[in-house]
């Protein structure tokens, strides 16, 4: 048993470590070191020439006494780092080393929750933050500092030398999304934690999961069996469909949650309800279930008391599982919905969400209701629609915030181009620089950035029926909208961030990631 030394003895020891050591390190990167590649760009970085960082079988990865946060991030990085370096890299309590990575929690609270510190010096690596997400995020940017082959899950010949950098970052927007169709094309747990463990590469802290529609119910509700067993049994391509128990919809809530990611569940209404009018007549103004895939739009009965003892049980059960604050409410595409009743369904659905203590987020269109205060507009308009750009307005009016969603940019379901293979077109084609190059700060006018929450990347999948679809649309397009997320506007040119995003490349190549090679950036020659 290690003595344990008192911990401010370790933290002062820990501190002097820490100071900029006055001998020339014995392993100085080469002066051609580049400047890191990062994606997200953070908001200040410093080359620190000369100096550098050669992680080897005697590092550590050392953590304060008794904090439980920086555990956690310790753990998360040691387990991308150990298979591929074949390091021991024990999580442990002491003072650095120069082949040592350090945590600490004494980061500056003026960078916020999710800001952290990372220093490469030759004392060695420190990650400090105020909180755990921001050590998270330090573990997320120091990962890109070392080579691609670090995600290889099989031994690389390394070395892992890390050239000198101080980096001190913080997010520009609070909501960085990326949105997942469940309903059209169903995807089980393992894939939903695959596609969170891609997100959160690059600092996304929300997945929405679009949870029902016309094709498929895909979340078990007690008391309502038919919704998920029936609701659930097919698919947009006619297939098996599927659906998440309540308690597979705990494990993707945990699992987003070690890697801060909130989970948004959607429950579309009153309209896109095929599949839950398919399940129970009930829910039928006229008492008769259609066929499962009913063709054409379709409307919950808005006047009738079922449909609110039913969205009572779905919104409390979603509520007792859902630790983030916000449920989606969907509210999108209505078109069999009168405008009157429209506004009288989305104000009863208001007062079902805050009865169950939660804040809601819809499309919005729902900005045509009778909203309190509190609700979040996500905008899914393209550019100049007038009729978006009023409820946007309406919403700013309201004192409600917008999460940015425009389909001409951030729809990751429109092809690339003319030659994609797959996807949709109805909003143009998203090329990689189309997604990135736009400031949600300017899109809509009249809508500044104080109006607005964050971004979001929404990928429907009608279309789309596999997996590797979903990588193929989102990569590497998303990387761009959760830069626009992160990244101060003032570091946001196409040009300077192709060749960054050109170097993600060979990482997704060591993932064993499937993305688009688009013409549009310099990737390096295939490995
Ligand atoms: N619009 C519909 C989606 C999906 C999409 C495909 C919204 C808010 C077209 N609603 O986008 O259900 O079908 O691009």
């Amino acid at each position: 048993m290690k003595p344990r030394l008192p911990s401010l003895a370790v933290s002062l020891l820990v501190v002097l470590a820490l100071l900029p050591a006055t001998v020339g390190s014995a392993n100085a990167a080469p002066a051609s070191t580049p400047a890191p590649a990062l994606v997200p760009q953070p908001s200040s970085e410093h080359a620190l020439p000369g100096q550098s960082v050669s992680l080897d079988r005697s590092s550590r990865i050392l953590v304060p006494q008794g904090s439980h946060d920086a555990v956690s991030a310790a753990n998360y990085l040691a387990q991308v780092l150990r298979p591929s370096t074949g390091f021991a890299l024990p999580v442990t309590i002491g003072f650095p080393r120069r082949d040592d990575i350090t945590f600490d929690q004494w980061g500056a609270a003026s960078l916020g929750n999710e800001g952290y510190t990372l220093d490469v010096t030759r004392g060695g690596v420190r990650i400090s933050a105020h909180a755990s997400a921001g050590l998270f995020y330090g573990v997320q940017t120091f990962r890109q500092l070392l080579p691609a082959g670090v995600e290889k899950r099989s031994k690389q010949a390394g070395p892992w030398t890390i050239g000198g950098v101080r980096i001190s970052d913080t997010p520009r927007f609070a909501w960085r999304g990326a949105m997942l169709d469940v309903a059209r094309h169903f995807f089980d747990v393992g894939q939903v934690e695959t596609y969170l463990d891609e997100l959160s590469m690059y600092k996304i802290n929300v997945l929405h999961l679009h949870l029902s529609d016309n094709d498929g119910w895909r979340i078990d509700i007690n008391g309502w069996p038919r919704l998920a067993r029936y609701g659930g049994s097919t698919d947009a391509s006619r297939g098996p469909g599927g659906f998440y128990t309540q308690a597979q919809y705990g494990e993707i809530v945990k699992f987003a949650a070690a890697r801060h990611i909130t989970i948004v569940p959607e429950i579309d209404a009153p309209g896109h309800v095929t599949a839950a009018q398919a399940s129970y007549a009930q829910l039928n103004c006229d008492g008769v279930a259609p066929p499962l895939l009913n063709p054409g739009y379709s409307s919950l009965c808005v006047r009738s008391e079922v449909t609110y003892q039913f969205l009572d049980d779905v919104i409390g059960q979603l509520a007792a599982m859902t630790p983030g604050k916000y449920l989606h409410i969907g509210g999108d595409e209505a078109l069999t919905t009168s405008a009157a009743d429209y506004t009288y369904f989305v104000d009863r659905l208001q007062a079902i969400v805050h009865a169950h203590g939660k804040e809601l987020i819809g499309w919005h269109q729902i900005e045509a209701a009778d909203l309190t205060s509190g609700p979040v507009a996500q905008y899914w308009g393209t550019a100049g629609s007038a009729d978006d750009v009023a409820l946007a307005q309406q919403a700013k009016a309201r004192g409600n915030k917008i999460v940015m969603s425009p389909a001409d940019k951030s729809y990751l379901d429109m092809k690339y181009d003319a030659q994609t293979p797959i996807g949709q077109d109805w909003a143009g084609y998203n090329s990689v620089s189309d997604a990135y190059d736009w400031d949600p700060a300017t899109f809509v006018p009249g809508i500044g950035e104080s109006d607005i929450d964050g971004v979001e990347a929404p990928l429907w999948t009608d279309v789309f029926p596999t997996i590797s679809d979903v990588d193929y649309m989102t990569f590497p397009r998303l990387p761009g909208i959760a830069e626009i997320g992160w990244s101060p506007e003032s570091t946001h040119t196409w040009t300077g961030y192709r060749t960054r995003l050109a170097a993600q490349a060979p990482r997704w190549d060591a993932l064993g990631l499937t993305y688009y090679r688009s013409p549009e950036v310099p990737w390096p020659a295939a490995a």
